[in-house]
């Protein structure tokens, strides 16, 4: 027996004694399908343009060496990380990340400019997932698209959104895997409007015709996005939560909450049990908000952990598509992919290790001291010895030791580019 595997059992022996099967929370946690995000690896540039500016209100900060150039050095940047990341997984990509010889703008983007990447998620036994890009281009103007008073501008956009559609399908039908499509729009004004109505009006019918042709579910679904504010748009998001909240629910789509979308202190784990009441189905965005939407990666933070919670002890993980959010420029590109995957695993672990029904009983015959005792003394637990065996049985390194691949991968590839 391993040493890993010792601690394992005798860990378990300490979560049997709280009523608590480690075995039945590892088979649980093999279940949760992460969505990771491809624009970690190149500071959300894509391909298409990566010397233009990033708009839409988002920025990637530092220069950190490494940064992928082109499709083959993403996905060799991707195998690494999901090399050190246990379980199968999603890879979500945005419109700017064609991978093709021809020139081909947002509105003509067909399949075929991503055909390299189903190639190569087949290989990997990975999903995909999509993501139309209205930001970093010159038809984003006066910080708006789909909102834009100007029908020129808001047709170009309407195309383009038509047109990931087909691209999201073609991914769920290639791969058996329903693509979500998740649609983030920017639009919004750097100072107070006069007229928060007509641009939200103009939202609402240039998604609806986007969304007019009915395509197969069982291959792609679309979800929407809402935010508070962007860089630029801090007094007025056309696509506000209120928005996307009627959007999703009057039209069947599903509502994606990004972690960093809202007032500093609102956090999105209290939203999920009310939304999984009304709507179709939810997308997250796991991101860290530091001040604001800043995309940190993704730590062991308390609203990682309350994320974890709602969603197994309401037993929402069936509604729920998990993705990430977030690019840091300032490290090492892969080692932010590693640690904010696995940090939202672990959270999840966290989760299926908490003796949840034995709680809520308490809390049914009001024992709020016995909760409050219980949940505390949980925080010490050795969830880690299990997280370790996780890793182990799945073939993916223990502990520190991802780490020493990344490092020999940064000094082999990385540097070199
Ligand atoms: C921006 C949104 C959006 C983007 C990605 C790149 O605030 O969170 O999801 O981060 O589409
Ligand atoms: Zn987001």
């Amino acid at each position: 027996m391993s040493k890993v595997e010792q601690r394992y059992q005798a860990a378990k022996e300490r979560y049997e004694a709280i009523g608590v099967d480690t075995d039945h929370a590892l088979e649980k946690l093999k279940g949760v399908k992460i969505s990771v995000h491809c624009w970690q690896g190149d500071d959300v540039k894509g391909f298409m343009n990566p010397d233009g500016e990033l708009t839409g209100g988002i920025m990637a900060t530092g220069n950190y060496p490494g940064a992928a150039r082109t499709p083959k050095e993403l996905r060799a940047d991707l195998e690494k990380a999901f090399s050190l990341i246990p379980g199968k997984h999603k890879l979500n990509l945005h419109a700017i990340y064609v991978d093709t010889d021809e020139k081909v703008d947002l509105n003509e983007i067909e399949p075929k400019h991503f055909a390299p990447w189903v190639e190569w998620a087949r290989e990997q036994g990975l999903g995909l997932d999509f993501n139309p890009t209205f930001f970093s281009h010159p038809m984003f103007k006066d910080n708006y698209t789909l909102a834009s008073p100007d029908k020129e501008v808001r047709d170009f956009w309407v195309e383009h959104g038509k047109r990931t559609r087909k691209i999201a399908e073609y991914f769920g039908r290639e791969l058996g895997q329903t693509s979500i499509n998740n649609f983030w729009v920017p639009d919004g004004m750097k100072d107070n409007p006069i007229d928060r109505f007509t641009p939200r009006k103009r939202l609402m019918e240039a998604l609806d015709e986007i969304f007019a042709e009915k395509l197969d579910e069982k291959y792609t679904r679309e979800a929407v996005e809402s935010k508070l504010f962007g860089l630029g748009a801090e007094a007025y998001t056309v696509g506000s939560h209120e928005f996307y909240m009627g959007y999703g629910i009057t039209r069947g789509k599903l509502i994606c909450l990004d972690a960093g979308h809202f007032h500093p202190t609102e956090m999105i784990s209290g939203k999920l049990s009310s939304l999984a009441l009304f709507g179709k189905g939810m997308m997250l965005h796991v991101s860290r908000p530091v001040r604001w939407d800043s995309d940190h990666v993704v730590l062991m933070d308390d609203e990682l952990v309350e994320i974890g919670r709602e969603l197994v002890r309401n037993d929402l993980l069936p509604h729920i598509h998990i993705g990430l959010d977030f690019f840091d420029a300032t490290i090492n590109r892969v080692a932010a992919w590693v640690v904010g995957t696995r940090n939202t695993q672990k959270a999840f672990l966290k989760a299926f290790l908490e003796p949840t029904a034995e709680l809520k009983k308490l809390e049914l015959e009001n024992d709020f001291t016995s909760r409050m005792v219980i949940t505390e003394e949980l925080k010490d637990f050795p969830y880690g010895d299990v997280w370790n065996y996780f890793c182990e049985i799945n073939g993916v390194p223990v502990g520190l030791d991802w780490f020493k691949e990344v490092k020999s991968y940064e000094k082999n590839v990385l540097l070199k580019r």
